[in-house]
């Protein structure tokens, strides 16, 4: 990718030293992970994901919303980190003071190489008591993260070889654990319609945009409050703000440059624009 937009991006980013990176699904959409918004797939392709992503709809049927985000845990334990996470990691190898706010569930900037982003809206690894907050542990049988090597001293299989990956999992409804301490249904720890976000995330997400030299907004469609607002707290100040989206967003106005593309395609050349002599991933 070159053009001069990503000239100008490139210069933006070569000359900060406080930059935030804010992130949303289409991060992950290269990884194979649906976006939010995307159609499902399988059996929850007729579930609208705004409906099941609300405390209503797991006290109407948990078994529905668990057995959800049972198959969305797995789905993400199958993925790897793509070109766009790891060059993510890059700008903050490069910059330190780099923050990274993601508003996904999913584990993938940790996996590529970004220890603590700011996480607005939960993850899908912390299950906790929907009555007591109590963390609950995750489902025993849940695969290792793609990508982790096999513990040391692992039999070599037998026999004809398993097919490739994980078994297809149980995919559909499933009655969630129980609390151990209350017995009340464990439910995903993440943050659903109608649900006020974690305030520390929040605030350390809204004192970084509002002290950053840079905001470089990844795959969100900007919908979703109050994260959406946190590239307008970055523009009021005075910060230019970059975005990578495919598409067009409600962003675009406020926007320095829009690098119209794919994330795990625009990142690299972006960290490549800046440092020539970059390893962007
Ligand atoms: C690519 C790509 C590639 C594709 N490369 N890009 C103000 C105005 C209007 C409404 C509200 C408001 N303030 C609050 C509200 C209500 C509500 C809200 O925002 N509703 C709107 C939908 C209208 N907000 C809330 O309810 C929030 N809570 C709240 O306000 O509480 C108040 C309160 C205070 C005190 C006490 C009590 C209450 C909570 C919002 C929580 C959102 N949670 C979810 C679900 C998390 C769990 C789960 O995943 O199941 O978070 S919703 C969902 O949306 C998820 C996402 O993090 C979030 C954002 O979505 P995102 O990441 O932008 O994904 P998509 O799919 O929308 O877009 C993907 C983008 O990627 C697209 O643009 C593609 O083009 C692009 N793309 N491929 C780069 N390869
Ligand atoms: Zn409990």
């Amino acid at each position: 990718m070159t053009g001069p937009e990503l000239a100008e991006a490139g210069r933006l980013l070569a000359a900060a030293r406080r930059p935030v990176v804010f992130t949303g699904a289409g991060m992950s959409a290269e990884s194979g992970v649906p976006t939010f918004r995307d159609a499902q797939t399988g059996l929850w392709q007729r579930y609208d994901p705004q409906e099941l992503a609300t405390p209503a709809a797991f006290r109407a049927d948990p078994a529905l919303v668990w057995g959800w985000y049972e198959a969305r845990r797995r789905g993400v334990r199958r993925a790897l980190p793509n070109p766009g996470h790891r060059a993510v990691a890059a700008i903050q190898a490069r910059l330190p003071a780099t923050v990274v706010i993601t508003q996904n569930v999913d584990d993938l900037h940790e996996r590529g190489g970004v220890p603590a982003p700011v996480r607005l809206h939960g993850s899908l690894f912390a299950p906790r008591c929907s009555a007591c907050a109590r963390p609950a542990p995750l489902p025993s049988d849940l695969p290792p993260p793609a990508g982790t090597p096999e513990p040391r001293g692992t039999p070599e299989p037998r026999g004809e070889p398993e097919p490739r990956g994980e078994p297809e999992p149980q995919d559909g409804p499933l009655t969630p654990p129980a609390c151990a301490g209350c017995g009340a249904p464990v439910r995903p720890g993440v943050v659903w319609f109608g649900e006020a976000l974690p305030s520390a995330a929040l605030d350390a997400a809204v004192e970084a945009a509002a002290g950053c030299d840079l905001l470089l907004t990844v795959g969100t469609s900007a919908l979703v409050h109050p994260a959406a607002e946190i590239p307008l707290v970055a523009a009021r100040l005075g910060a230019p703000v970059v975005q990578v989206n495919p598409v067009p967003t409600p962003l675009d106005a406020i926007c320095a440059v829009n690098l119209r593309g794919p994330a795990g395609e625009v990142l690299p050349a972006l960290v490549r624009a800046a440092w020539p002599d970059a390893d962007a991933g």
